[in-house]
């Protein structure tokens, strides 16, 4: 259906684009005939959980796949998180972007470990070298970077300077299935990162995580702390969980991870036929895309700039009504909610870089569900939104903003 005039969008009554929602997660659903074979070998031997086989297989296929000498499998990205922060056994307060999803800072406070929130990059979104560097102090223990967008979070820059001052050095790499850094897996960097396979992730096991690391003494103690198992491999840690992944999710992983590069493939289709289609647009500015890594284009993000007559939100709005699930990543910034708002106040510390992307991002529909067709009606959509942003603000004022959803 082409939209010709502003009347044709369904904000001011045309017809709805999409019937079924456009997804912005990845979706990969396995092929059924497989899944059925997988899933008859899990019922045939009986055996569920606990370190199966299947958990045995990913895992080696994980550390081949992310070229890292430790991979331990865990429920969920969150945990893997909480799982890798136990291990390395700190204390005090870590620094963090604030600029994330909430679960890279729920994961310290399961630690027990304080939060001090710093300011991104505005053009990689992500912290570096350079805008952590001033805030470390006594108290710091660790930074805790997060490969935004599968791109790579200043690893030459936070490693050297977390080796100069004493600091563990812990990636969230939930984003960052098959990207790297100069020919380098983001495995490889930092003393551990935890990748996420949740649902809406390029490997989806449904839910699901990683935790990685080069380390073997850091690797025995990780895979002590997921597993309230008391065996001969254990060795001593102040805590231990269930945080074991199951024989289904593993089935579901490796199917994933069979059709990864197809995956990718797609992702990258999608992601420049928005590229393509949105680049002469007044308003509209890609994420940055770093040059010298491999991304899996799982996300495909841009920023409406703030002389646009129509709020981020406002654009949001009119995509879902047309049935595009455009979503605002990250919204709010993590140290605007609660618990973590007054104690981030009470450091009188300003994060004006994480606050603006917070206003500005949004995250358009890729992956499994979003075919290269429906990419192009949802540009010809922005095409004749943003062509006409004044009239439409105008016409749309008294229309309230999308709530659906915190982020
Ligand atoms: N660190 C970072 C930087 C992260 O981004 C995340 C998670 C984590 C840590 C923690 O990893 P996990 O513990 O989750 O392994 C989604 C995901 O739940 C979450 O994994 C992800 N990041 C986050 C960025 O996005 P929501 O609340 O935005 O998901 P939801 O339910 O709104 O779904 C997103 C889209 O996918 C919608 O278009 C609906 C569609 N969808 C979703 C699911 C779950 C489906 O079509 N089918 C589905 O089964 O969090």
């Amino acid at each position: 259906m082409l939209k010709r005039t502003i009347d044709d969008l369904k904000i001011l009554d045309g017809q709805k684009q999409f019937e079924q929602e456009k997804p912005v997660g990845q979706i990969h659903i396995p092929d059924r005939s497989e899944f059925d074979v997988w899933m008859k070998s899990v019922m045939q031997r009986r055996y569920f959980t606990n370190h199966g086989p299947l958990v045995g297989k990913l895992e080696e296929v994980l550390r081949e796949r992310l070229d890292v000498e430790h991979a331990y499998t865990v429920t969920n990205g969150t945990v893997g998180l909480m799982v890798a922060l136990v291990a390395l056994d700190i204390k005090g307060e870590v620094l963090v972007p604030s600029f994330t999803f909430p679960a890279t800072v729920e994961a310290l406070k399961w630690a027990k470990l304080t939060p001090r929130f710093v300011d991104v990059d505005p053009r990689t979104h992500m912290i570096s070298r350079k805008t952590v560097e001033e805030h470390i102090n006594v108290e710091t223990s660790a930074v805790l970077g997060v490969h935004v967008w599968g791109r790579a979070c200043d690893p030459e820059g936070l490693q050297s300077l977390c080796k100069e001052k004493g600091l563990k050095l812990i990636y969230d790499a939930c984003h960052g299935f098959a990207c790297d850094y100069n020919s380098t897996s983001l495995a490889r960097f930092g003393d551990v990162s935890v990748y996420s396979m949740h649902a809406t992730k390029v490997v989806n096991a449904a839910e699901g995580g990683v935790v990685v690391t080069r380390d073997d003494a850091l690797a025995a103690r990780i895979n002590t702390v997921r597993n309230f198992h008391r065996t001969p491999a254990d060795v001593e840690v102040e805590m231990r969980m269930n945080g074991k992944m199951s024989e289904l999710q593993a089935a579901m992983a490796l199917m994933a991870l069979g059709k990864l590069e197809q995956n990718v493939e797609r992702n990258k289709t999608l992601y420049y036929s928005y590229i393509n289609g949105l680049a002469s647009l007044a308003y509209l500015k890609p994420a940055y895309l770093d040059k010298n890594g491999k991304n899996n284009f799982q996300y495909s993000v841009f920023e409406l700039s703030e002389d646009c007559p129509l709020s981020r939100d406002q654009l949001v709005t009119i995509l879902r009504a047309e049935g595009v699930y455009a979503r605002r990543y990250f919204y709010p910034c993590v140290h605007r909610l609660d618990p973590y708002r007054d104690a981030h106040n009470a450091t009188s510390r300003v994060l004006p870089n994480s606050e603006a992307l917070a206003e500005k991002v949004f995250q358009l529909p890729s992956g499994a569900q979003v075919s290269l067709e429906d990419t192009k009606a949802i540009i010809e959509i922005l095409r004749l939104t943003l062509n006409n942003a004044g009239q439409i603000a105008e016409r749309i004022k008294d229309i309230p903003v999308c709530e659906a959803g915190s982020q």
